[in-house]
């Protein structure tokens, strides 16, 4: 059966996934972005629905000051006796955590910290032991791969950590999972680092505590030599077997080709999650994909029922109460700012001092940019206004990389303007006098190499383009960190109130 990759697209790396029965989980790391750790459920490995969160409540994923790209980190899901445990990192505050539910409709338990330094936790059952890794450094500053014995609901340590494994020899041995198949364990990890030399190595031991053999084939998974170039960074996997004794990786990998050229070694839309069926070779040693590659379409004997078509549109005329689980806020919201009136059809944002360009909760509301071709539109109409009211869309990667086009009132004249963040550089590069600052069409249409603003007064028919803005902006390689994170397209209201009349993205095939 055919399939399209990514599986899960929009910015959602380092996935780990779990079978229950015939019903598969994946959870994604999350950043500085709220609520934390989304839960993704499916029935057939392709068509995936959001079905909610993990960390819903900031007691359990406080971002308050969290960096970009920082937060929340690489989770992992698995399932033991009737119970869901997830453990991720919170690298703001507080270290690695270990959150527990029986059942996924009520929400999840307050976090259990767990103290052994690092990033990148993962949860092994063997009998009654629980065993905990993560990525950590020894005495002498070298990443391994540290274990020890918890209890999971706790969070205590019952015995010291200890180094079993420092990879395969790449930077980075990172994305530690643990699995007994066949009698023997096998670490698969992540090494090289996230980007271009990213790569999935397996290693196998008798022993939960190594020593452990590399596979001698090299990574079982990577497209650093990859010529094609249409995907790339694939690492941070999982792996497992479906309901029909099937066996599957999901990984992290990355699009490129924002900006002119496919080659473009750019990417926007984030790390995105990747699906691949495995074999075992003889030797007893997996082979994933094409040969250790994925592709954009790739076969495999997918689990469940027909493969739907997948629908990556959003749609919102905020004729119900409540928000869709693909909205996603920017650390810690105040949510009395974000008012849904189901009668009149409209999301009232309620700006603040707080802008998009400060490491702190602006009333910013977005969801993510799921492929190249895309149009985002919205209607808005500005109230409230205190001096530099502005209440608009956004193509938003962080505080440090966005696109704004917004209404604004200053000294009594009202415009709609085009705002560029890059790196240091803040500026309005467009702007145009409307008559009023109600009912005000805003869209932003995008490709591979540039995002487009358009407006559209109540006196217009047609909107005009009012200014643009390259991908390659907002592009990972070019953030000052190599942030970890994607784009959004969100509205957000500063100093003033925003009331939003529908909220669509449309993916333009
Ligand atoms: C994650 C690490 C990684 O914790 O990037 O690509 C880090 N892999 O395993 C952030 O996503």
């Amino acid at each position: 059966m055919k399939y399209r990759n990514p599986i899960i697209s929009g910015y959602n790396p380092d996935p780990s996934i779990c079978r229950v029965g015939e019903d598969y989980y994946i959870v994604n790391s999350s950043f500085e972005f709220f609520p934390g750790v989304p839960l993704y459920h499916s029935t057939n490995l392709v068509n995936w629905e959001l079905t909610g969160y993990c960390l819903t409540r900031k007691s359990q994923d406080p971002l308050d000051g969290a960096r970009s790209s920082g937060g929340i980190y690489a989770p992992m899901l698995c399932y033991h006796d009737g119970v869901f445990f997830m453990t991720t990192t919170n690298v703001t505050g507080g270290g690695h955590l270990i959150v527990h539910t029986d059942d996924l409709n009520k929400g999840w338990s307050e976090p259990a910290w767990v103290d052994q330094g690092g990033i990148d936790p993962t949860l092994f059952f063997e009998g009654d032991d629980v065993y905990f890794a993560s990525t950590s450094v020894d005495e002498n500053g070298r990443q391994g791969i540290f274990m020890c014995r918890i209890d999971p609901y706790t969070g205590e340590k019952l015995t010291e950590s200890v180094c079993i494994s420092y990879g395969c020899g790449g930077i980075c041995p990172e994305g530690p999972h643990l699995y007994k198949w066949f009698g023997k364990y096998y670490l698969l990890l992540a090494e090289g680092g996230t980007e271009y030399g990213h790569m999935v190595t397996l290693q196998r031991s008798d022993s939960l505590y190594g020593p452990y053999e590399p596979c001698p084939h090299g990574p079982i998974l990577t497209h650093r030599d990859d010529q094609a170039r249409e995907i790339a960074c694939t690492g941070h996997a999982d792996i497992m077997q479906d309901h029909n004794g099937n066996w599957w990786l999901v990984c992290l990998g990355v699009r490129t080709g924002s900006g002119s050229s496919a080659y473009t070694l750019l990417h926007h839309l984030g790390r995105e999650t990747f699906l691949a069926p495995v074999v075992w070779a003889e030797d007893g040693w997996p082979v994933v994909g094409n040969n250790g590659k994925l592709a954009l379409t790739m076969d495999g004997p997918l689990p469940g029922g027909p493969v739907k078509p997948v629908c990556r549109d959003f749609a919102d005329d905020f004729r119900t109460e409540k928000f869709s689980p693909h909205y996603n806020f920017v650390r810690n919201p105040e949510m009395a700012y974000y008012v849904r009136d189901a009668q009149a059809g409209t999301l009232t944002l309620h700006g603040t001092d707080v802008t998009l360009n400060d490491t702190a909760s602006p009333t910013w509301i977005g969801v993510r940019q799921k492929e190249h071709d895309v149009c985002a539109e919205t209607e808005v109409s500005l109230k409230n206004a205190h001096d530099g009211a502005r209440a608009g869309l956004t193509a938003f990667y962080n505080e440090c990389y966005h696109y704004e086009i917004y209404v604004t009132s200053e000294k009594g004249c009202t415009k709609v303007c085009l705002a560029r963040h890059i790196h240091d550089l803040f500026a309005v590069t467009a702007s145009a006098t409307i008559p009023t600052a109600e009912h005000v069409q805003l869209k932003i249409e995008a490709d591979r190499a540039m995002y487009r603003f358009y407006y559209k007064t109540e006196q217009e028919d047609a909107y005009r383009l009012l200014g643009s803005g390259s991908t390659a902006g907002l592009a990972t390689e070019g953030t000052m960190t190599m942030t970890f994170t994607g784009t959004y397209l969100g509205m957000f209201a500063e100093r003033g109130d925003g009331v939003f009349r529908g909220f669509r993205v449309t993916i333009k095939d």
